[in-house]
C-alpha cells in the first residue's frame, strides 16, 4: 500500500490551512477568554461520598405506590406541612397556598405574587412561615399574608429556603446561598464553596443573629422534639449538621448524619422523635467528572443550557427515616423516577408520608407500613 508518489500542497491550499487554524486558534482563545474570564463561578471540586455517586444501584421503589394528592394543580409544590387541625398546606411555584382539610378537594387559600416560594411550618399562634427567596420571611393568616423579615443587617434577605418555630418565639431559618439566587442554585452548585448560613430571628428583640456560618447550601431545618437542638441540612455536602440549644453542649455545633446517598433538602421532625429527610439526586455515574472538573464547571456555568444535561435531580426519588443518634432506619426510593422524584420534603401525619417535589403537579401520599 506503500505510495511514494506525494502531492505538494499548492500556494493557496497552503493559505487556506493557514487561515483555517488561525481561525480555530483566534476562536479557542475568544472561547477561552469568554469562559474563564468571563465565568459567574469561582469553583472548587465537590466532593461525592462513594454511596452518592451510584445512588440507584439499591433496588428500592416503594415509592412507586404514592396516591397522587391534588395533581395537575399543585405546581412545584417544594415543600409541605400539617397544621394541628390536621389541614395539610403546600406552596406552589405560581406563589399559591393551597391547602387541603382532612381528604376532601384541595382550595386555593392565600396568593402571593411570587415565583421563589420554598420551605413552609406552622406557627403557634396559628397561620403559616413562608420562606421566599425573594421576598424573605412571611407570615400567611386568614387576614392574608404580611413580611415578618425583609432585611439582615441593613441588605435585603434573599435565598430564605426552609424555617421552624420554636416554643419560645424564635425563628429558626436557612439561607440557601449568599451568593447566588433561586433560580440560578445550580451556579452555587457548580461553585461548590460555602455561601450558606443558619440565622436565628428574634421577633421581640426584633434581632437576627447567625446560627452557624459558611454552609455548603443551607436548606431544610428541623427542631429535636424537645427543642434541644437544631438540624440544618447541607445539601452539597451530602450532610446535615447539628446545633445544639441546651445541655452540656449548648452553643455547639455537630455533625448529625453525614455520607448521605444524596444533597439533603428538607428535613421534618416525625412523631416518634426521628427525622424524614428527602434527598436529592446531585449526580450520576455517568457524569460525576462534571463535579470533579473545574474546566467543566467553568463550560458548563457559561452556557447555562448545558445544565439541563447534567441534572440529575429529576431522575430519581428517595426519603431517609433517620433517628436521633443519626442512624437510618428506613429508606424509601424511586430509582428511575418512574411516579415521583425530585423530592424535596417528606412530612409524617397520621401513619402516612406526605411528599412534596420540585417535579411534580401533585402531593405524594404513602401509607407508611406499620410493622416494619
Ligand atoms: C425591626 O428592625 C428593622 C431595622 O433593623 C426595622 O426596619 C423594622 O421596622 C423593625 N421591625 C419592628 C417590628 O420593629
Ligand atoms: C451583621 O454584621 C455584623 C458586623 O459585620 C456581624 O458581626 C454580624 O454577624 C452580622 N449579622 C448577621 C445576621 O449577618
Ligand atoms: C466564614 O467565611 C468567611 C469568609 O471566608 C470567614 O471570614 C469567616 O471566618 C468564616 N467563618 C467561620 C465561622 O468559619
Ligand atoms: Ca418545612
Ligand atoms: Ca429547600
Amino acid at each position: 500500500m506503500a505510495s511514494n508518489i506525494t502531492n505538494p500542497p499548492s500556494t493557496l491550499g497552503k493559505y487556506c490551512v493557514t487561515l483555517t487554524s488561525s481561525l480555530v486558534l483566534a476562536s479557542l482563545v475568544a472561547l477561552t477568554v469568554q469562559v474563564f474570564y468571563f465565568s459567574p463561578i469561582d469553583p472548587v471540586i465537590l466532593e461525592i461520598p462513594s454511596s452518592a455517586s451510584s445512588p440507584s444501584s439499591t433496588k428500592n421503589n416503594q415509592l412507586q405506590n404514592v396516591i397522587k394528592l391534588g395533581e395537575g394543580f399543585l405546581k412545584q409544590p417544594e415543600d409541605v406541612c400539617v397544621d394541628k387541625n390536621g389541614v395539610l398546606y403546600t406552596a406552589t411555584r405560581d406563589g399559591w397556598i393551597k391547602r387541603m382539610v382532612r381528604n376532601e378537594n384541595w382550595e386555593n387559600w392565600k396568593h402571593i405574587d411570587s415565583s421563589s416560594l420554598l420551605g413552609i411550618t406552622t406557627s403557634k399562634d396559628g397561620g403559616l412561615i413562608v420562606c421566599d427567596a425573594s421576598e424573605g420571611l412571611l407570615k400567611v393568616t386568614e387576614d392574608g399574608f404580611s413580611v415578618i423579615l425583609s432585611q439582615v443587617n441593613g441588605s435585603q434577605l434573599m435565598f430564605a429556603d426552609d424555617v421552624i418555630e420554636a416554643s419560645d418565639g424564635n425563628i429558626y431559618f436557612s439561607v440557601g446561598s449568599n451568593k447566588f439566587g433561586l433560580h440560578d442554585w445550580y451556579l452555587d452548585l457548580l461553585e461548590a464553596r460555602p455561601h450558606g448560613q443558619l440565622l436565628k430571628y428574634n421577633p421581640t428583640l426584633n434581632e437576627t443573629v447567625i446560627v452557624i456560618d459558611n454552609l455548603t447550601f443551607a436548606n431544610g431545618v428541623a427542631l429535636s422534639k424537645d427543642e434541644d437542638y437544631v438540624v440544618v441540612c447541607e445539601t452539597w455536602k451530602f450532610r446535615c449538621v447539628r446545633h445544639w440549644l441546651k445541655g452540656i453542649d449548648n452553643g455547639k455545633t455537630d455533625i448529625f448524619i453525614e455520607n448521605l446517598p444524596g444533597g439533603p433538602d428538607n428535613i421534618n421532625l416525625a412523631p416518634d422523635g426521628s427525622f424524614w429527610i428527602a434527598l436529592v439526586q446531585l449526580t450520576s455515574k455517568r457524569l460525576g467528572f462534571v463535579h470533579t472538573s473545574i474546566v467543566c464547571k467553568h463550560l458548563l456555568a457559561s452556557f447555562p443550557r448545558l445544565i439541563n444535561l447534567i441534572n440529575s435531580a429529576t431522575k430519581s426519588a428517595m426519603v431517609l427515616n433517620v433517628g436521633t443518634e443519626g442512624n437510618i432506619i428506613r429508606k424509601f426510593g424511586d430509582n428511575e423516577g418512574k411516579v415521583i422524584s425530585f423530592v424535596t420534603s417528606a412530612v409524617e401525619f397520621e401513619d402516612h408520608l406526605y411528599l412534596g417535589s420540585l417535579n411534580s403537579d401533585f402531593v405524594g401520599k404513602l401509607p407508611l407500613p406499620s410493622a416494619e
